[in-house]
């Protein structure tokens, strides 16, 4: 059966490959979306409990703090699936599956599960530009790293130029690794048209991925991308999920389909991007004031 996505979507494995990225309009419907909008809701507020940066296993909450701008926001959450069990049953949806397996199969684990918020209010919700493959830590891990990874981006709320949107460098997939933003934390300054040109990008050929609920980009590891920060008063809730060929990641992720059959979280968590798992479980704060220095 062919996904049910927007006709003009349908060509997006051949667009993934050319461009490095894709859009698919309307993966997920609207009745969905108000589950997905409400859950995330509360996962912020579970976040915003924690005075700063706090991990328990994969379990991620990164917080801006008080007393950085006077009051505290949540700007990512990762692994929510263990305190969501719609998350957990979502993360698996058979709609990701349909949408994945023409790239990667039918055994697919999960490495990255994420949202990111961009409060109006807060001052530093934008991300320089970058490739992905720069968060995983121990690349030896994965076979065929580059093309068994894809990335998920799902708008949540509405994504617009506005409320900083993802924004694409299209072919950059297929320069190599570039080195950008590496010279200090993601969220802080910007990325300026002279470093993508040295990198022998086109800064003109950057697109805006504006996106309505329900709809999806994928992205690959080494295709560059960031947003700007939120400059308007509507939060831009966006969530990230990256998956993999099972075949190629035999020691990082968690399953999300046996062939083709989704498939829970296990009792224990397996080792995704966070390598220290096993050394350092938490739960713990973390003390890194990244975007005071
Ligand atoms: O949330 C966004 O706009 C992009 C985030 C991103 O690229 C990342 O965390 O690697
Ligand atoms: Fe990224």
């Amino acid at each position: 059966m062919p996904l049910d996505i927007a006709r003009e979507s349908r060509d997006y494995v051949d667009r993934y490959r050319a461009h490095g990225y894709a859009i698919v309009r309307g993966l997920f419907d609207a009745a969905t979306m108000a589950q997905v909008q409400e859950e995330a809701r509360r996962i912020y507020a579970e976040g915003l409990k924690h005075r700063a940066t706090y991990r328990d296993r994969n379990l991620l909450f990164e917080i801006l703090p008080e007393a950085h701008g006077g009051r505290r926001y949540v700007l990512q959450a990762h692994w929510f699936a263990w305190i969501s069990p719609f998350f957990e049953r979502f993360r698996r949806d058979p709609r990701w599956h349909d949408l994945l397996s023409p790239l990667l199969g039918r055994d697919i684990k999960q490495v990255a599960q994420q949202l990111h918020w961009k409060p109006p209010g807060a001052d530093l919700t934008g991300y320089r530009f970058h490739q992905d493959i720069k968060f995983r830590e121990n690349p030896a891990a994965f076979r065929a790293i580059v093309e068994a990874n894809i990335t998920t981006g799902l708008a949540i709320d509405r994504a617009t130029p506005e409320n900083g949107c993802l924004r694409v460098v299209p072919g950059s997939h297929a320069k190599g690794y570039l080195g950008l933003s590496d010279d200090g934390p993601l969220m802080k300054g910007t990325t300026q048209e002279g470093e993508l040109s040295r990198a022998g990008l086109d800064p003109s050929s950057i697109v805006d991925v504006a996106l309505e609920p329900g709809d999806v980009v994928l992205w690959g590891l080494l295709t560059v991308h960031g947003s700007a920060p939120n400059r308007s008063d509507r939060d831009r809730a966006f969530g990230i999920s990256s998956y993999v060929r099972a075949a190629d990641s035999p020691e990082r992720g968690e399953w999300a389909f046996r062939d083709g059959v989704s498939t829970p979280l296990g009792p224990e968590p397996e080792i995704c991007k966070y390598e220290k798992l096993r050394e350092k479980p938490g739960p713990f704060y973390v003390e890194d004031d990244w975007y005071a220095r």
